[in-house]
């Protein structure tokens, strides 16, 4: 049962101008095609090929035997779970139980933002910005590389990818400026609440 790398939720144009389609097709169609790709070889032939993404990434987290696995399974999970987190004419402020929740976690929506683009910015390297909920608080943090809040206690909401690779054709080096986009242009918060929804 090989892995399969998911459609887009939307068009490759889908996002732009905040997100072109040259970034959009190269980010799903090469980089994240080329984890399914290599996980598939890691795979095939071991008691791991029967078992869901999830299983896997869960199954050899923490196991530096396999970290190639990990890090590919991973990749593929935080992938199609940053597509989601983006949408057509998505950003500004959430509503309802969302907005009242980071509002009474974070003290505003403002104050959010500041800490997700903090964290974000401040990722030495590759990695991700996620807000999740812990324990009824919702909180930001960041995973270096492949690193997926998956495997910790915790249950993400929405993720940003700030590897260079999914930004630097439309942003070059101006990381913060892709994630204020995506926080003003691109973030789906009807993801969010209902990943939170289902979180409790
Ligand atoms: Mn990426």
């Amino acid at each position: 049962m090989a892995i399969e790398l998911p459609a887009l939720p939307y068009a490759d144009t889908a996002l732009e101008p905040h997100y072109s389609a040259r970034t959009l097709s190269f980010h799903h169609g090469k980089h994240h095609a080329a984890y399914v790709t290599n996980l598939n070889k890691l795979i095939a032939g071991t008691d791991l090929e029967s078992k869901s993404l999830e299983q896997i990434i869960k199954a050899v987290a923490g196991d530096s035997t396999k970290a190639g696995v990990f890090n590919n399974a991973a990749q593929i999970w935080n992938h199609t779970f940053f597509w989601h987190s983006m949408k057509p004419a998505g950003g500004g402020a959430p509503a309802g139980e969302l907005a009242a929740r980071i509002d009474a976690s974070f003290g505003s929506f403002a104050a959010f933002a500041e800490q997700f683009k903090n964290s974000a910015a401040t990722r030495f390297g590759s990695g991700w910005a996620w807000l999740v909920a812990d324990a009824g608080q919702l909180k930001v943090i960041s995973t270096a590389n492949a690193e997926t809040p998956l495997t910790q206690a915790v249950t993400p909401l929405v993720t940003v990818d700030v590897w260079e690779h999914a930004y630097y054709l439309d942003y070059q080096n101006r990381r913060p400026d892709f994630v204020q986009s995506f926080l003003d242009n691109l973030v789906n918060w009807d993801f969010a609440a209902a990943n939170l929804a289902k979180a409790g």
